[in-house]
């Protein structure tokens, strides 16, 4: 494949969106055709299933190995669908989540079989993996308040605990720690500004921008 495939990923509120909207600004400005996805979520189908996974509703409950399914579908579809065909393109794709998270969450948060998870997303991927992953590492309580200042209401998974949380996180750190050529850590509690300006190096030295 031609293009490139470059994956954000932390805790709630590390600055994902925020993140990848200057580095596609910032990409377009020297030439470089981007696309912006996510997961969950990146396809028709995955918007409904982002819904499904993601509200709040007493009396539609989601089993733990349903919500891993879920997961798993809309990364099957959104691999097929817009990740293959536009990295075909030469397209650079800048993907909200991936792989990773479904490690940290349903494994690490959710304490599910790690064999199933692995066995699902190879599935799913078909062996797509991310040129580059960011983890932009920020503390739980840091990247939770940033989202309550923002005031927006939090979601089904938001709202778990705080030792979740910290289990998501340290699921994070395992993964870069275990897989540093493809995932590299730039910390979250910087400036926005800062936080950039360490992306766009990390890029030119990985992907040979400069
Ligand atoms: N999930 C899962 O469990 N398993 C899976 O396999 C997958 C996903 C794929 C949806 O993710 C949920 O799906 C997620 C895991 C689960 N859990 N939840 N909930 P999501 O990525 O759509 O939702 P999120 O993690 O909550 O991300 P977010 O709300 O989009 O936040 P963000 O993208 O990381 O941050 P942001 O929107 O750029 O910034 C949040 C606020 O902080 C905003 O007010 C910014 O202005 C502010 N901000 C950002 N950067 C800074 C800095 N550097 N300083 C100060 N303030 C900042």
């Amino acid at each position: 494949m031609d293009g490139k495939f470059i994956v954000f990923e932390g805790v709630e509120g590390c600055g994902k969106t925020s993140q990848m909207q200057l580095c596609a600004e910032w990409l377009q400005s020297l030439g470089i055709s981007v696309v912006l996805t996510r997961e969950p979520g990146g396809t028709a189908l995955g918007v409904d299933l982002r819904r499904l996974l993601l509200e709040k509703s007493e009396d539609k409950p989601i089993c733990e190995v349903t919500e891993l399914l879920l997961y798993a579908a809309d990364r099957a579809q959104h691999v097929a669908q817009e990740l293959k065909p536009q990295l075909a393109q030469g397209k650079y794709v800048l993907c909200d989540r991936y792989i990773d998270s479904t490690i940290a969450y349903q494994g690490y948060g959710r304490g599910l079989d790690m064999n199933l998870i692995h066995q699902l997303n190879n599935i799913a991927t078909g062996g797509l993996i991310s040129d580059i992953t960011i983890w932009l590492d920020v503390d739980v309580e840091v990247g939770l308040a940033r989202k309550r200042k923002g005031n927006v209401g939090l979601d089904r998974i938001e709202q778990e605990t705080i030792a979740f949380h910290r289990r998501v996180q340290k699921g994070y750190a395992d993964l870069a720690a275990s897989s540093p050529a493809r995932i590299i850590r730039v910390d979250g509690s910087l400036s926005k500004e800062n936080v950039h300006q360490k992306i766009q190096e990390i890029f030119n030295l990985h992907l040979k921008l400069g």
